[in-house]
């Protein structure tokens, strides 16, 4: 094995985000710039000598190629074996399942998400490690520390290998296993879930569509909705991976899956509704005319997982990221559980997942997920749903209602406002934060501010401290909002407004979302100054 050690010098920027390095995929291709990421992952965890890894990606544009550069670099490190999904994909879920089903190292995760892709648009790379989760903070902290250091990479001169031939190759002493993408993933969910009840409801005429917005999720749906529980073909759509996802941003809200949402807020439209995003771990939920939103999604989630056989024992608590509705909270009160609340991003809920003290874990961005992997994961929670309705046999709409009847109703929205000029983004945090202090007592659009602070968080399982997790503003009538920066985007800055209230009356329970928000909406706009930003209104709201 003839190793080539490159020179080279550190590159400005490689810091890890939300979710990984996310980059145009013009800087990702420029010299040095993945190797040098890819060889600081292998410094900061101490090498790769000996260990085995999962690499995979949701197949937009540089996945193949990434792919090849990052096995040459393994192997050139030392790995002893690495497995890869054929063609080079593997949804987030499905490679942390692999990554923990195998015992490995960790792995490599080339995705941006819900990020558009191709060549002028984005491409993403984390590291997940052993227990199948995103690296924690230590360690995106340590990657980003050696990319600042390094003045060299290891790589192999080999051809390419042959990414769709399933079985093992060699790439000078480190095996390549390729295997298909969605097998050892389609037994896990068969694991967890009643395929035999859903089975029985998709026969009894019940409709359902799934979108997988020209991602990842196509194959696997194909797989486990159409052949193995009977779905007729076509139920899923768009279920083919291209580089460039169609063209689309592969995000599963109301405002980019549209095709599915016009097909189902109609009184002809399937019983069910879903889709997800680029790598596979969003989801969102729809019923006939009825949108579920992510929030509440969790909350319908935790109150009934124990109808799924993987969860018949009932759950041990649930988590949910700061800005997500408090919808799940009073859920975990009724159950006795315990309830946690996280900075933004499925990192934070590893430990709790690894500890049993967490079972269900949600995020108000689309992501539910469990103890069954370490990462969110879109297909679980519309299996989860399926065999929930499949046992109550009843509508989504009827179900959530009921919920809100039980448990009231979290009003939610979030409002983004993209690529804005980072000054811009960072003056009107600024702004908020320094009125922390004073708020309390003051009152905007008629409502009065009972408590202000910047989230901070210590890990109840191993101590570690993270702080300017996002602004939160509580109003004394039990609404919120919140103020955070993207950390995910590509482009300038993104801002996210949370905002929520609490609704018991039965009577109020079916208004509009926004009109139901509008005075903490005005109140959170007078107090961050959001009309010096010079934007007509959001970029999107969900
Ligand atoms: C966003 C979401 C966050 C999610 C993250 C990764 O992060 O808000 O909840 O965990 O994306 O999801 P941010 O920092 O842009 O708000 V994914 O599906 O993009 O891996
Ligand atoms: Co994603």
């Amino acid at each position: 094995m003839d190793i080539k050690v490159v020179s080279t010098q550190p590159i400005e920027g490689q810091k890890p985000g939300t979710s990984g390095l996310r980059k145009k995929t013009r800087v990702f291709m420029e010299p040095h710039y993945l190797e040098n990421f890819v060889q600081s992952v292998f410094d900061a965890i101490g090498g790769a000598g000996g260990k085995t890894f999962v690499v995979g990606g949701d197949g937009r544009y540089f996945n193949a190629e990434a792919i090849q550069t990052i096995l040459r670099m393994a192997a050139a490190n030392g790995a002893a074996h690495v497995i890869a999904g054929r063609g080079g994909l593997l949804s987030t879920p499905a490679a942390s399942h692999l990554i923990r089903k195998n015992a490995t190292d960790g792995g490599l995760i080339l995705s941006a998400s819900h990020n558009p892709g191709g060549i002028d648009e984005d491409f993403g790379l984390k590291f997940n490690i052993p227990n199948g989760g995103p690296a924690p903070e230590g360690v995106t902290e340590a990657i980003f520390a050696a990319t600042k250091n390094i003045g060299q990479y290891r790589t192999l001169e080999t051809p390419d290998i042959d990414l769709d031939a399933l079985g093992e190759q060699k790439i000078g002493d480190m095996v390549v296993s390729i295997v298909d993408p969605v097998s050892d993933y389609a037994a896990l969910m068969q694991e967890l879930f009643d395929f035999g009840a859903i089975k029985d409801l998709l026969a009894s005429g019940f409709r359902l569509r799934f979108d997988a917005m020209h991602a990842i999720t196509g194959p696997y749906a194909k797989v486990i909705l159409e052949e193995m529980l009977g779905a007729p073909a076509g139920s899923a759509i768009n279920a083919t991976p291209s580089v460039d996802f169609g063209g689309g941003h592969p995000d599963p809200n109301p405002a980019w899956a549209k095709e599915l949402m016009a097909e189902l807020m109609s009184d002809e439209g399937p019983d069910f509704g879903a889709a997800s995003d680029g790598d596979g771990d969003r989801n969102m939920i729809l019923g006939r005319n009825f949108y579920v939103s992510p929030s509440d999604s969790l909350a319908v989630l935790t109150a009934n997982a124990h109808l799924a056989p993987g969860y018949a024992n009932g759950i041990a608590g649930v988590a949910r990221s700061m800005p997500t509705s408090c919808a799940a909270d009073r859920v975990a009160q009724d159950l006795g559980i315990e309830c946690f609340e996280t900075p933004t991003g499925w990192k934070f809920f590893g430990n709790l997942l690894d500890a049993g003290r967490a079972t269900i874990c949600g995020e108000e961005s689309f992501g539910t997920g469990s103890n069954h992997v370490r990462e969110k994961d879109g297909l679980w929670a519309v299996l989860l749903w399926l065999n929930i309705l499949a046992k109550k046999r009843c509508s989504v709409a009827d179900l959530v209602q009921e919920h809100w009847k039980k448990y009231g109703r979290n009003y939610y929205s979030r409002h983004d406002y993209e690529a804005l000029p980072k000054a811009d983004a960072s003056d009107l945090m600024d702004r908020v934060a320094g009125q922390l202090d004073t708020l309390p007592g003051k009152s905007f659009a008629g409502q009065v501010v009972d408590q202000a602070d910047s989230f901070g968080y210590e890990d109840p399982i191993d101590g570690s401290k993270s702080s300017n997790q996002g602004l939160r503003i509580r109003f004394n009538n039990g609404a919120r909002a919140v103020f955070r920066l993207s950390g995910t985007g590509t482009e300038g800055a993104t801002l996210r407004l949370y905002i929520e209230h609490l609704e018991t009356d039965p009577v109020r329970l079916t208004q509009d979302v926004q009109s139901a928000l509008s005075l903490v909406i005005a109140a959170a706009h007078e107090i961050a100054g959001i009309g010096r930003l010079n934007r007509s209104g959001p970029d999107v709201i969900t």
